[in-house]
C-alpha cells in the first residue's frame, strides 16, 4: 500500500490548535447568504443522503434550506456564500450520493459537479455511526481529487451508540484531514472551516490514498482512450477517470459522449437543464 500522510499539519495537532482559537475562527466567519459575487474558492458538499450536508450548508451560509424533499422532481443543488478570513467561498450543497458510479439522477448531478465542476475543495460529509458504508463514496472522491476534507458528522449519534472513532488514524489512512462534527449543534464547525480554508489556500496539502491496481494492458488501453479524450475535449477535467469508465462500459458516460455532452461539463459551462440551481433566500441562521 502507498504511504499516506496529511501534510504538513497532522490532523490531531491541528484540531488541538484550533480548540484554543475557536472563538477567533467563529468571529472570522461572515455568512453571505445568497451573495456569491467574486468568490475566491468553490467548495462542494458531497455525501450519502441524510448525513447532514444541508445542516452544514445552512450553518456556514446563514441560509435556511429545507431539509427533506424538494417539491417536484427536479434535482436541485443549492448554492450559498460565506466569507472566512480574507477569502470568499461559494458553497454548493450537492444531492445525496452513495457512489460516483451514478445510478440515479441525484448521483449523476453530484458526480458531474465533483468531476467536472472542479471545486477547489470537496467536503465529504460522512455519518460517523455508519462509517463503513459512507467511506465508499469518500474513497471514490479521493480517486479523482486531492483536495478533500472528510467531515465526520453525527459524532454525537456515534457516541450514543457507544462508538468511538480514531479520527487521527482515519486521517492518516485516507491521507486527508478528518474533522469530527455534530453539525446540528455546530460542534466542530469552526475546525471544519479552518481546515477547508487551509486546503483551499494550499496550507494543507493532502496525499490521498489511491488504489494502484492497473495491469499493463489496462494501463495501455486507458492511456489510449485518455489521449483521445484530450484531443476531443481539451478542457475536460479528469479525463483518466472518464477513460476508465468508458472502458468499463458505463452507459451514462458513453451516452454523454455520444450526445457530445462531455465537453459541456466544465466549470464555465452553463448548468444542464436537468439541474435546478436554487439560490436561497437569506435568513438568520
Ligand atoms: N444528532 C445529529 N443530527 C444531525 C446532525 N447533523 C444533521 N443532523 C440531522 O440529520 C437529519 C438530516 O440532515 P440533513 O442536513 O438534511 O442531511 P442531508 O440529507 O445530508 O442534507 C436532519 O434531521 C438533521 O437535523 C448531527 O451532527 N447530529
Ligand atoms: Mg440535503
Amino acid at each position: 500500500m502507498d504511504t499516506v500522510t496529511v501534510e504538513p499539519i497532522e490532523p490531531g495537532r491541528m484540531a488541538a490548535g484550533c480548540e484554543s482559537c475557536a472563538a477567533h475562527n467563529a468571529a472570522n466567519l461572515r455568512r453571505l447568504g445568497v451573495d456569491m459575487s467574486d468568490w475566491d474558492y468553490v467548495v462542494a458538499l458531497a455525501g450519502n443522503p441524510n448525513v447532514g450536508k444541508s445542516t452544514v450548508f445552512n450553518a456556514l451560509t446563514g441560509l435556511r434550506q429545507h431539509t427533506g424533499n424538494w417539491p417536484g422532481k427536479t434535482v436541485t443543488r443549492a448554492e450559498g456564500g460565506f466569507e472566512y478570513g480574507d477569502a470568499r467561498f461559494k458553497l454548493v450543497d450537492l444531492p445525496g450520493a452513495y457512489s460516483l458510479l451514478a445510478t440515479s439522477l441525484d448521483e449523476e448531478v453530484a458526480r458531474d459537479f465533483i468531476l467536472f465542476g472542479q471545486p477547489d475543495v470537496t467536503i465529504v460529509v460522512v455519518d460517523a455511526s455508519r462509517l463503513e458504508r459512507n467511506l465508499n463514496l469518500a474513497l471514490q472522491v479521493l480517486e479523482i481529487t486531492d483536495r478533500v476534507v472528510v467531515c465526520l458528522n453525527l459524532i454525537d449519534e456515534a457516541k450514543r451508540h457507544g462508538l468511538t472513532i480514531d479520527e487521527r488514524h482515519l486521517a492518516r489512512r485516507l491521507g486527508v484531514p478528518v474533522v469530527p462534527t455534530a453539525a446540528r449543534t455546530r460542534q466542530g464547525l469552526d475546525e471544519l472551516l479552518q481546515t477547508v480554508s487551509d486546503v483551499a489556500t494550499g496550507k494543507i496539502i493532502c496525499k490521498p490514498h489511491r488504489a494502484r491496481h492497473e495491469s499493463p494492458d489496462l494501463k495501455a488501453a486507458a492511456d489510449e482512450v485518455e489521449a483521445d479524450l484530450h484531443r476531443l475535449y481539451p478542457n475536460l477535467p479528469n479525463a483518466r477517470w472518464v477513460a476508465l469508465r468508458l472502458l468499463d462500459g458505463d452507459e451514462a458516460i458513453i451516452q454523454a459522449m455520444q450526445r457530445g455532452e462531455l465537453g459541456d461539463l466544465t466549470r464555465s459551462a452553463p448548468d444542464s437543464e436537468a439541474v435546478n440551481v436554487i439560490r436561497l433566500e437569506a435568513a438568520p441562521a
